[in-house]
């Protein structure tokens, strides 16, 4: 079987941040120039979290226009929403059938997430199944994802070889594409960057908010003079990602000399951040500004994506037998 790439992200906030920046959207144009690559804006899986009238179709376009933004291009790529497939959601109740509902409930994600909210809905128990489903509908057979997606990758493999020794072989098993520099960014307190702690720093925010979210990175309280540690300082991880290797090794070298403060690091940091999002952030206005060919871009996406979901749907219906 030939690979396909998939993946996506959730259109969950105004603006994606440096995390899902780093960790998975800016290796999708890198691929999209190795394999075949079918992009999503998760939608559905963002009705987990936004339940506000109106805001998942502005969080949407957005999404789409950063894909756009990022160098995605709709000849290289199959750029569509996830809601305009219905199938997805078909799929995703015959793969629940396969799975145990308490591999579902020891998943980190969930568990995280019903510690830290008082009510949460079964939308986030299946997480993990209609993700699997995104994937195994389009027999994609690589998925660029953050570390911190690794566990919901294996239930997909799970839940494949389970439908697979059941009904016969329809579906491939994924492997996830895991950056190693990259896996898991963190925010501006140190903890995995992420909307729900209220720690990131978004692509699309002014210059002014990120730069004082940058001033607001947690260091430890080492003053000016003295030597520091490049390894354990959440300035310097981010700057990794940001700077060139000359760029690194000497402010490496300052931080291990000593006479540099985290405050000039910090300023630092935020130059080479604006350096690198500065003409992604130029394109990203030009395709908001543009909601139609952003939207046309999708509808063609879709049709496409179409066209291969419902020839595996009869697959899938043809093997169960039903
Ligand atoms: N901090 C991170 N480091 C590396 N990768 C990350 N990703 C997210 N945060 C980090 C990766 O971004 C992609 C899209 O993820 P998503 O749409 O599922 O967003 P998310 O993980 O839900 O983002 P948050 O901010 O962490 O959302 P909440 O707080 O709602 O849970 C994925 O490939 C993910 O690995």
């Amino acid at each position: 079987m030939s690979d396909l790439v998939f993946s996506g992200v959730q259109p969950s906030a105004a603006s994606v941040h440096i995390g899902n920046y780093l960790g998975a959207m800016k290796w999708f144009v890198k691929l999209q120039e190795q394999f075949p690559l079918m992009v999503c804006v998760v939608d559905f899986h963002a009705l987990t979290s936004v339940d506000k009238r109106g805001e998942l179709r502005s969080f949407s376009q957005s999404l789409a226009a950063t894909y756009l933004a990022l160098g995605l291009t709709k000849d290289s790529t199959i750029l569509f929403r996830q809601s305009d497939i219905p199938e997805v959601c078909e799929l995703t109740w015959y793969l629940a059938c396969q799975f145990p509902l308490g591999l579902l409930e020891r998943a980190t994600a969930f568990k995280d997430k019903r510690e830290k909210q008082e009510q949460v809905n079964s939308g986030l128990l299946f997480y993990p199944i209609l993700m699997a489903a995104d994937i195994l509908l389009y027999k994609a057979t690589k998925v660029p994802v953050g570390a911190d997606q690794k566990q919901h990758i294996e239930m997909t493999r799970e839940v494949s070889e389970k439908f697979n020794y059941r009904f016969g072989t329809t579906f491939p098993q994924p492997e996830p594409l895991i950056d190693k520099k990259t896996g898991i960014i963190p925010g501006l307190d140190g903890r995995k960057m992420s909307k729900s702690y209220d720690n990131f720093i978004g692509l699309f925010e002014t210059e002014k908010v990120i730069e004082s979210k940058v001033k607001k990175i947690v260091t430890d309280s080492k003053g000016v003079d003295e030597s520091k540690d490049p390894e354990t300082c959440n300035v310097f991880s981010l700057y990794n990602h940001f700077a060139t290797e000359d760029e690194i090794s000497e402010l490496r070298e300052s931080y291990l000399k000593g006479g540099l403060g985290y405050g000039t690091a910090k300023m630092e940091l935020f130059r080479v951040i604006m350096r690198e999002l500065s003409p992604i952030r130029e394109k990203y206005t030009y395709y908001m500004s543009r909601p139609r060919e952003v939207e046309t871009i999708l509808e063609q996406g879709a049709e496409k994506a179409r066209i291969i979901a419902l020839k595996t749907m009869k697959e899938v219906k043809e093997a169960i037998g039903i």
